[in-house]
């Protein structure tokens, strides 16, 4: 099937084109995984290159990102009803005192569209938040975003929280100011630049699980 209109309609932000041409693909016989793996992601992944390399600007990002939306309202049914298997969990937040969220809000559109079950408990998280969530929801990954120095400082706060309540889920860190080696600091898995790193490293960390 050729995706190429379902794309350009994500990619120019047009968020009612990209629904209905979403829903004509499931129509005329495309399964939901392969609208989201030959569809979707790749022209996800393509808004993601241009904004890195100065093409296009954060309101193109913004547009595109409701667009992925938009369609995964429509696949989301689909692929519950197809007994759809997630990938893993990954529960995501902003830092406490951040209220920076475009980021983080990508890194979850990424991650649901390669097939991973997302819990967003938004943005200006306490660690006790964090905690909470983490019992409540068992994800398999833990997500932190700041985008202000005086605010990353307080993703370690949230992963001793959750070492000094004995709960090892891997904790991954990203957002503008963070860097590997900060991360490597603060006792966190892995950092990423970009919402599709870190979809390749969330699978890079539970391809090592045991399930
Ligand atoms: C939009 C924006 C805002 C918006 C936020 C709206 C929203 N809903 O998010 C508003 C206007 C509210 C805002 C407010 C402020 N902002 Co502001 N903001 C920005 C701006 C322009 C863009 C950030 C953005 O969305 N980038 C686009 C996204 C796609 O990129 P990203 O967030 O980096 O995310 C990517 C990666 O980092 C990674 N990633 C992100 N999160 C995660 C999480 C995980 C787990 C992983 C693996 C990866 C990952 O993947 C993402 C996708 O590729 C930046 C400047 C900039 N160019 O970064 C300033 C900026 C971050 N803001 C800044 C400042 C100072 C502020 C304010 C303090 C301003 C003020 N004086 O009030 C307030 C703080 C409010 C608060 N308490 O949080 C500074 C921070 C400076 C610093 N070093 O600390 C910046 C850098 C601007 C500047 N140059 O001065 N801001």
């Amino acid at each position: 099937m050729d995706f190429t209109d379902l794309q350009q309609a994500l990619i120019r932000g047009d968020h009612v084109a990209t629904a209905e041409l979403t829903g004509k693909a499931v129509q005329a016989g495309a399964k939901p995984t392969q609208v989201l793996d030959l569809g979707l992601l790749p022209a996800m992944q393509a808004v993601g290159k241009r904004f890195r390399e100065g093409e296009i600007y954060l309101p193109e990002v913004l547009v595109a990102a409701r667009a992925m939306k938009s369609a995964m309202a429509v696949l989301d049914p689909l692929l519950a009803a197809t007994s759809y298997v997630p990938k893993g969990s990954v529960l995501l937040g902003t830092v406490k005192g951040d209220v920076h969220d475009i980021g983080k809000n990508l890194v979850g559109v990424m991650l649901r569209g390669a097939g991973f079950k997302v819990i967003d408990i938004g943005t200006g998280c306490n660690a006790e938040r964090f905690l909470q969530a983490v019992r409540e929801h068992r994800p398999d990954v833990v997500g932190l975003s700041a985008l202000l120095t005086t605010t990353m400082t307080y993703m370690k706060t949230v992963i001793d929280a959750l070492r000094t309540a004995e709960e090892r889920v891997p904790v991954i860190v990203g957002g503008a100011p963070v860097s590997a080696s900060f991360a490597s600091e603060i006792g966190a898995a892995g950092s990423a630049r970009t919402a599709a790193e870190a979809v390749e490293l969330v699978e890079r960390l539970l391809a090592g699980r045991s399930s």
